[in-house]
């Protein structure tokens, strides 16, 4: 199984704050574990940096240039697949209520095409969202979080719907 993370942040750190299971250090244990590739970075340490596996990550910049980066991962995938979706992935313009923000993130169709590709092609297995930090001054966010679980869960089960 691949853990494919969107996140604007690699979350590599061996620890963070005494901590090996910070949320600073998810994927440095996923690594651990098995095949990964991580999506719309963004922002890293310098000590991530030496942690990084350049075949699987691929930064916002190079995803912001065009769409090859999907044929180029497509190719790097297991038949099933976790995902786990940090929603600062997306560009603060449209998902402004997250805890650390940062420019030059992915758009709502850009990331929806995405997920519709990678349920068409392999077996997404389960999937997190996380990171919604709702501010009661701007709704949008909110229910751009909820649009998205409702399109996970549809791309995932649409085939089962007669
Ligand atoms: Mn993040």
């Amino acid at each position: 199984m691949t853990v494919i993370q969107l996140d604007a942040h690699a979350d590599m750190r061996p620890e963070y704050e005494g901590s090996p299971y910070s949320h600073a250090c998810v994927m440095a244990r996923v690594k651990e574990m098995g095949p990964f590739l991580q999506v719309g970075i963004r922002s890293m340490s310098a000590e991530e940096r030496e942690h990084i596996d350049t075949d699987r990550i691929f930064y916002a910049d190079k995803i912001y240039e065009s769409n090859n980066w999907m044929f180029d991962l497509l190719n790097k995938l297991t038949k099933n697949v976790y995902i786990t979706f940090d929603l600062d992935v997306l560009d603060p313009s449209i998902m402004p209520s997250t805890g650390t923000p940062e420019p030059g993130g992915m758009l709502w169709y850009q990331v929806i095409d995405f997920l519709r590709t990678i349920n068409q092609k392999t077996n997404v297995v389960g999937f997190d969202i996380v990171e919604l930090c709702p501010n009661r001054h701007n709704k949008a966010p909110d229910f751009l979080a909820a649009k998205l679980l409702y399109q996970m869960l549809t791309y995932k089960f649409i085939n089962h719907v007669e």
